[in-house]
């Protein structure tokens, strides 16, 4: 059971034998993404071979037994694994809840931060260290709830990090008191007449925010879970990240249409870009657009895979990557994949390149600025 909300701690320097060599002068071995080999003068310092038990820190792991969070945390190390950047270059930052303890069970860097938080310490720390890949994790309470609006601007600024939201619907640490993403009529602690609120889809929002890369799986789905967390990682830009987690204690099957075998093939929608949404037990259903609107239909009967919405995760506007975002159980099936994967302008590196042409003007002169344009005298 989870014991106790997170104090501000920072792992420590990652135990291990990597040596902080820079990448451009490392041989990677066995990574996925590793530098291209420069013209060496001297042998190249060799990284050994990582694997994603080497990603397990030395806490013990304090989930409940069953949680969703595990299998979240399995596949993250294993795709850390392939991405041939040294642990020392890799950073967890997370507030508060089940899913914030996250960055104490990797043997890389780590912030269990502040509530809602973490999209602002991430800034920071991505803006000032470019070198680092930064990842965000959080819980749909403390990103959505008391860190909605961190969350929001972190996102419509395109900073170069991950943000991966585990979705439970519900407030685990606190033990079980509604979300913002709580369907309506939920009874919870906090609720005890049912949910009246509409619900949030993160997707929605981090679509309205114009994410540049949206995704969504689920945590028992360990090869699409995989998949999308690898997409995000390569991604540049803000990725975000929706996985839908059991909460076994708080609130059991929340994902049982997602998750279960009889239902799983009606319920969700895998997206492959440039194929068209065709889903169900038989592959024999499939989403058409009726205007702006999107529909069910069956296939046959005259209604062909030509006649079907195809995905773009590519497309500019982000009209139909929203449509997709709204769609939920039992209406519609549920998009599971890559929604929107597009290039924009990062945070981090305009920022940065704005410090540098400001310093090639020159050292400052902070009195000079204090006193320039329109100044006040108040007595
Ligand atoms: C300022 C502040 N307000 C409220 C809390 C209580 N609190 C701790 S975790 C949490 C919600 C966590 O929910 P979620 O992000 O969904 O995480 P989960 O435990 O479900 O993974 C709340 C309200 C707090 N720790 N600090
Ligand atoms: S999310 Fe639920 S099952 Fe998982 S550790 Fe928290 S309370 Fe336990
Ligand atoms: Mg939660």
């Amino acid at each position: 059971m989870p014991d106790s909300q997170g104090s501000i701690t920072a792992s420590p320097r990652p135990r291990g034998t990597v040596p902080d060599v820079p990448a451009s002068d490392a041989t990677i071995i066995g990574g996925a993404s590793a530098p291209p080999a420069a013209a060496p003068t001297t042998a190249p310092a060799r990284l050994p071979v990582l694997t994603p038990n080497d990603y397990a820190s030395d806490q013990d792991v304090r989930w409940c037994p069953g949680c969703g969070d595990y299998s979240i945390l399995a596949q993250m190390k294993k795709v850390l694994a392939t991405l041939g950047i040294p642990r020392e270059k890799l950073v967890f930052v997370s507030g508060i809840g089940c899913s914030s303890r996250f960055p104490y069970y990797l043997n890389t860097y780590g912030f269990h931060s502040i509530h809602g938080r973490a999209p602002a310490i991430a800034t920071g720390l991505k803006v000032t260290r470019p070198d680092l890949m930064v990842w965000v994790i959080t819980g749909d309470g403390d990103g959505l709830s008391i860190g909605g609006n961190h969350l929001m601007h972190c996102i419509r600024r395109n900073l170069d990090i991950n943000i991966v939201l585990f979705n439970n619907r519900i407030y685990g640490l606190t033990k079980g008191q509604y979300s913002p993403t709580s369907p309506l009529g939920k009874i919870t602690k906090s609720t005890p007449m049912g949910v009246i609120d509409n619900p949030l889809h993160p997707l929605c929002l981090a679509i309205g925010c114009e994410a540049t890369f949206v995704a969504r799986s689920i945590d028992t789905n360990i090869k699409h879970l995989t998949m999308v967390l690898q997409r995000a990682a390569e991604h540049r830009g803000t990725s975000f990240v929706e996985v839908y987690q059991n909460c076994n204690v708080f609130n059991d099957g929340a994902f049982d249409y997602a998750t279960n075998r009889e239902t799983k093939s009606d319920a969700t929608l895998e997206l492959e870009h440039g194929k068209p949404l065709v889903f169900g037990k038989n592959r024999n259903k499939g989403i058409r657009l009726n205007g702006m609107t999107p529909e069910v239909v069956e296939l046959g009967k005259g209604i062909t895979e030509d006649d079907l919405l195809f995905h773009d995760e590519k497309a500019p506007e982000p009209t139909l990557a929203y449509l997709l975002s709204r769609m939920t159980y039992p209406e519609f099936p549920e998009p599971i994949g890559v929604f929107r994967a597009v290039d924009r302008p990062k945070y981090d590196e305009s920022m940065n390149a704005q410090i540098a042409e400001a310093r090639s003007k020159g050292e400052g002169d902070l009195d000079k600025l204090f006193h320039a344009g329109d100044t006040w005298v108040v007595s």
